[in-house]
């Protein structure tokens, strides 16, 4: 059995497209953030980080978006979600996907909890202007990396297409300049949402418009 443990819009999100790609039986357990949930004894049993999501595959939890997508893609190989290994395509799945984990994201977790890296307050505002700009940097370099192509890879979507729509809709409400106004950026995800998987999580999580 699967169970993904999540908190509607998080990093659980990414996670929960692909469930519903594969087609799957899974079971969903919020993880009730407005409680402190994710500090709890017992989650903090399963995901020492106390960090959403984690996802447990019989009796072994895992922690780490990117990891559990791409054990995901593992454990279902016919769904096509990673390419082949050894082959060039799936270097570029593990470069986009490591890409977005490693530097996108922590930008993303500056941007929202900005009061983290100052011992000042009064510093946070700049903090999180500073943490846009740098995003909006690294959507330049995303934005040229579609140019021509449906998905990260051409035209075959693989796990890296759901981790980087969900880094496009986390800068929906940048003071500046949304990543969906990239045009790449926008078509890639508009394609992603109509996608009948990507919508079901969109719904289960009871995420409101604009998606992205
Ligand atoms: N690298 C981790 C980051 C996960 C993460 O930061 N999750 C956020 C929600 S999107 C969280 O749990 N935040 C709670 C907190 O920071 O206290 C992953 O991808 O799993």
């Amino acid at each position: 059995m699967l169970t993904l443990h999540y908190y509607p819009g998080n990093a659980s999100l990414a996670p929960h497209m692909v469930l519903e790609e594969l087609g799957v039986p899974y079971a969903l357990e919020l993880v009730d953030r407005t409680q402190g949930a994710q500090n709890s004894e017992g989650y903090r049993r399963l995901n020492p980080t106390g960090l959403i999501p984690t996802l447990v595959d019989g009796d072994q939890p895992i922690f780490e978006t990117a990891a559990i997508l791409l054990h995901l893609a593992d454990r279902f190989p016919e769904a096509g979600l990673m390419p082949p290994v050894g082959t060039r395509e799936r270097a570029l799945a593990y470069q986009w996907l490591i890409h977005l984990t490693n530097t996108v994201q922590p930008a993303y977790i500056t941007y929202y909890y900005p009061d983290r890296y100052s011992t000042d307050p009064a510093h946070a505002p700049a903090v999180k202007a500073a943490a846009e700009q740098r995003l909006n940097g690294m959507f330049d370099l995303l934005e040229k990396a579609l140019e021509g192509k449906h998905y990260l890879l051409g035209d075959t979507v693989c796990v890296a297409d759901h981790m980087l729509l969900m880094m496009v809709r986390w800068g929906r409400n940048f003071a500046g300049r949304p990543p969906r106004t990239l045009p790449n950026l926008g078509a890639h995800a508009a394609r992603m949402v109509e996608r009948p998987a990507v919508r079901q999580a969109f719904e289960r999580e009871g995420l409101a418009a604009p998606w992205y």
